[in-house]
């Protein structure tokens, strides 16, 4: 299976010690009262914490520094320093981080979905004076500074499974759709295969979540026995929680291409012929657009009235919002049916195989060539940039 990659560098340092602090008692009718200065506070920690809601690292770019505080320093009257705050740095599952410089695996968090990891321990507070008394030295003049801290940088790398797959035939609308809701931009444009090579565009839910969606080449008829392009990129979204199946209402076999599609992909596989799906009817805008949605939809219904048909017009902007929380209420019981999300960080874990170099994407570099006919099959685009809010939506 051809993954997408994502991947940051980042520099973290844990927090030295606070110095220990030299000081003496200093009390009327105690006089030469002993050494009371008190110890250095301990510095931060560095820590990793899994967060199963994170999907992709693209956070860590906008911070590529992360620090621990220092310990405070110790004070008379045998104070102790304050314990500096710890650094926690939240990481999807499936995270494998590594030594930048000497490529060495530090950890594989593998199938866990939450946990912490302690990296770097921040340093020792030091010594106040008050360690140092003793029958020979009953007024030391000596304490210790605190321990540095550590700093390291690190590759932190993942492969990412998309949440969601649109699969259409050529021109329904996919890329546009992409475009609408996520800072990823494809090709669009009026005639057939424009796309060539899978997008993938993150939506944006809340601070805790993430939804990757991928938009692949148009499928066509015969696609199974390996007609167009469409085909080879279904295994892109063979691990994904759920299909968007797009539908032209402006194409005249708008009644019959939900079941074309689907026995194109019963015929590519039956894991992705029996996924979730939502069935979204777009350009609702053209003349006969909201009595072919209401015909399609009825005639859905009656073959599975469970199913989701939404009618959407991306040009228009209408049923995006409904959508859009269509979207998140399918990936959202994926994960809740698979309990604890193992099944989704599976899907991430088997997706583990080395991967061609030109699809380690890096974020801000979001636009790939298409690559030569022959290795087209490796080829994606990935924009994992959130999109900005209050843009557009
Ligand atoms: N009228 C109308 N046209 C739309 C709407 N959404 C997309 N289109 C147009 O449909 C054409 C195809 O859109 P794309 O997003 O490129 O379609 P696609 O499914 O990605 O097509 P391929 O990549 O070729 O498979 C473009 O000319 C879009 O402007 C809509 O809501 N209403
Ligand atoms: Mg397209």
């Amino acid at each position: 299976m051809v993954k997408f990659a994502d991947e940051a560098l980042i520099t973290v340092s844990s927090g030295r010690g606070g110095n220990g602090c030299v000081a003496f008692r200093r009390e009327k009718y105690i006089p030469n009262g002993g050494p009371n200065g008190g110890d250095g506070g301990k510095g931060g920690d560095v820590i990793f914490e899994i967060r199963r809601n994170l999907r992709t690292l693209s956070y860590l770019r906008y911070k590529q520094t992360f620090k621990a505080k220092s310990g405070g320093g110790g004070e008379g009257n045998k104070r102790f320093g304050r314990d500096g705050e710890d650094c926690i740095i939240a990481l999807p599952p499936g995270c494998l981080i590594r030594d930048a410089d000497t490529g060495e695996v530090i950890k594989d968090f593998g199938l866990e979905s939450e946990g912490q990891f302690l990296f770097l321990k921040g340093g020792n507070g030091g010594w106040g004076n008050v360690h140092f008394k003793g029958p020979t030295n009953q007024a030391p003049r000596t304490a210790l500074a605190g321990q540095e801290g550590e700093t390291r940088r690190i590759r932190v790398e993942l492969n990412i499974i998309a949440d969601i797959g649109f699969v259409g035939f050529p021109n329904a609308g996919k890329s546009s759709l992409l475009d609408y809701y996520t800072n990823a931009r494809p090709k669009i444009a009026p005639y057939p295969f424009t796309t060539k090579i899978p997008n993938l565009g993150v939506l944006h839910v809340d601070e805790e979540q993430d939804i990757i969606l991928a938009d692949i080449p148009g499928i066509i008829e015969g696609a199974s026995e390996g007609h167009g392009l469409g085909i080879r990129f279904l295994k892109h979204i063979s691990r994904s929680s759920g299909l968007a199946f797009l539908i032209d209402l402006s194409d005249d076999e708008y009644l019959d291409s939900y079941d074309k599609l689907q026995a194109e992909l019963a015929g590519f596989s039956a894991e992705l012929a029996a996924k979730e799906r939502i069935v979204v009817a777009n350009k609702m805008d053209v003349p006969e657009g909201k009595e072919r949605f209401a015909l399609l939809r009825e005639r859905l219904l009656a073959q599975n009235d469970k199913l989701v048909v939404l009618g959407i017009s991306v040009h228009n902007r209408w049923g995006l919002d409904e959508l859009r929380e269509a979207f998140i209420k399918m990936v959202n019981d994926s994960w809740a049916l698979s309990a604890d999300g193992s099944d989704v960080i599976a899907g991430i874990m088997n997706a583990r195989d080395p991967v061609p170099e030109f699809m380690q994407a890096e974020l801000e570099d979001t636009v790939y060539e298409a690559p030569a006919e022959d290795d087209m099959h490796f080829g994606a685009t990935v924009s994992l940039n959130r999109k900005k809010r209050g843009k557009k939506k």
